[in-house]
């Protein structure tokens, strides 16, 4: 049994609703649990001239494999009709693996901890919420330094 960090994401149809039905829909994956989810946070999109996005962090206790996971939250995306045209277009549902127990993962399909989590204020701060206050990611960064050096700018919390 793992504990595994997701990253919600919406921006597209309803983005809060679509966060609400990802959670259910991670809560019934086989071998795994629904541990904690954090509050909602609205940000506007790094990609100039795209919706405003919604974002969240769930904990999840599971038995899947990495890659058994991954497979199991890019069919719940392309379940909430998912397209995927550009890279970083407007989406209905993005759920990224921020983080997989202590493990460092590095392959084509997958790399752990997420490359662009430290960057990103509508990550480590709903993280914050639902993670214990001393976790050090598996490259041994302390989530304390990396909020440290991240505004919370930007955010707002719902
Ligand atoms: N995801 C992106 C691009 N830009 N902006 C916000 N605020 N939130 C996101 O989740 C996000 C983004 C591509 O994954
Ligand atoms: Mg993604
Ligand atoms: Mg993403």
């Amino acid at each position: 049994m793992e504990r595994v960090y997701i990253g919600l994401g919406s921006n597209l149809s309803a983005p809060d609703a679509q966060l609400r039905s990802a959670l259910q829909a991670m809560a019934q994956l086989p071998g795994t649990a629904l541990a904690q989810a954090s509050s909602f946070y609205t940000s506007d999109s790094l990609l100039p001239g795209q919706p405003r996005y919604t974002n969240a962090v769930a904990a999840l206790d599971t038995r899947l494999a990495p890659l058994e996971l991954l497979d199991a939250l890019q069919a719940i995306e392309n379940d909430q009709g998912r397209e995927r045209k550009e890279r970083w277009g407007p989406r209905t549902l993005d759920l990224d693996i921020l983080l997989f127990g202590d493990q460092l993962i590095d392959q084509p399909r997958l790399k752990v901890p997420h490359y662009q989590m430290h960057l990103r204020a509508f990550v480590l701060y709903p993280l914050a919420e639902v993670a214990p206050q001393d976790l050090v990611l598996a490259d041994k960064r302390a989530l304390s330094a990396l909020l440290a050096q991240c505004p919370f700018e930007g955010l707002e919390r719902l």
